[in-house]
């Protein structure tokens, strides 16, 4: 089982996965992308403004002159050009680099060339957090707006794939909300109690543990559930934060990368490849260790479909 970020990038593939690296002229993501490239993780090819990228390139004495570079200053069409990549076979998945989510999303659901398959896309975060004792997995903070209960259900799978590719064999979920008990009016309290009920039924692939409604303290602080004297095999050691809309998730997400020093790596599951989406102010370190993530889930899934 993987319990720090670092250890992604000595997970070694067989083959080199082949990465389309969508609005590349930015020095971050071309860093990242010479590091994945030196660390045999990933041969990119490199979709934007050429000229800009060329200048980076030169300047910070990077290696990546010789590789594939395709040039295209639109924003959308380096994007649709990227998913095309991937859907023509060219590449094995697909990074967001100097452009908006948005823009990439749109491209990635696009009808007639996107990556859609049967299952929602949703994306999956992974904090290291100095001060919890394991990696923990916060879905879905960047795509879905605001999930209904089958949403939930697909979201939760999407994220257990990830899990289950870094070698966790028991998932511990906690569907999250403002509090513990279950209110009407309060609909993030009410799915996750049908989500609890479902996993009671079986209805979650084995290993997989979901229990809420839960706040967050619960969720992640053994002391907070002692004192509050809640009993639950997740309470303090949730491998999982299921949140119930995209603001809640984007928050916590930020807060434990701005407040509490934490690293992370992000990805978008559920497409036909993964999607490897960083924030546009992310270092590359973070960027690299989701360019790893992307390329081992990437494997992965080959592997189990
Ligand atoms: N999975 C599969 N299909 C989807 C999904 C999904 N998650 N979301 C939408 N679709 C399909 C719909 O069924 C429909 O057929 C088509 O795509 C368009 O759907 P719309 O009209 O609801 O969606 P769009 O095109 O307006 O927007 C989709 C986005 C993913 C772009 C949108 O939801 C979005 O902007 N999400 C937030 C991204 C973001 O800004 N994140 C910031 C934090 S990093």
């Amino acid at each position: 089982m993987v319990k720090t970020l670092e250890e992604l990038l000595s997970i070694k593939n067989q083959e080199t996965m082949k990465l389309a690296v969508v609005v590349c002229q930015d020095y971050e993501v071309l860093k990242a992308v010479d590091d994945a490239r030196k660390l045999g993780i990933a041969e990119p090819i490199l979709i934007g403004d050429i000229e800009k990228t060329k200048d980076i390139i030169e300047r910070n004495g990077l290696n990546l002159m010789d590789c594939q570079m395709i040039d295209e200053k639109d924003l959308k069409k380096s994007a649709e050009i990227g998913v095309k990549c991937v859907s023509g076979g060219n590449a094995d998945f697909i990074m967001k680099g100097l452009v908006d989510t948005s823009i990439l999303l749109k491209e990635v659901l696009n009808k007639d060339y996107g990556l859609r398959t049967e299952s929602l896309l949703s994306h999956v975060m992974i904090y290291e957090v100095p001060t919890y004792h394991k990696l923990i997995y916060l879905t879905d903070g960047g795509m879905n707006l605001e999930p209904d209960l089958e949403d939930k259900v697909k979201i939760i799978n999407n994220c257990v794939k990830v899990c289950k590719a870094l070698g966790n064999d028991v998932v511990k979920v906690a569907a999250l909300a403002a509090k513990e008990k279950v209110n009407p009016k309060m609909k993030a309290t009410v799915d996750a109690d049908e989500l609890k009920k479902m996993y009671l039924e079986g209805k979650f692939e084995n290993g997989v543990i979901v229990d809420g409604p839960l706040a967050l303290d619960l969720a992640i602080s053994e002391k907070a559930a002692e004192i509050k004297k809640f009993k639950s095999q997740i309470a303090g050691d949730a491998d999982v934060l299921l949140v119930p809309s995209i603001e809640m998730g984007n928050g916590i997400g930020k807060s434990l990368t701005y407040f509490a020093n934490s690293e992370s790596a992000g990805v978008i599951m559920g497409a036909k490849a993964p999607v490897v989406l960083v924030s546009r102010a992310d270092t590359h370190e973070v960027k690299l260790y989701s360019i790893a993530l992307g390329s081992i889930v990437s494997r992965f899934s080959r592997k189990t479909t």
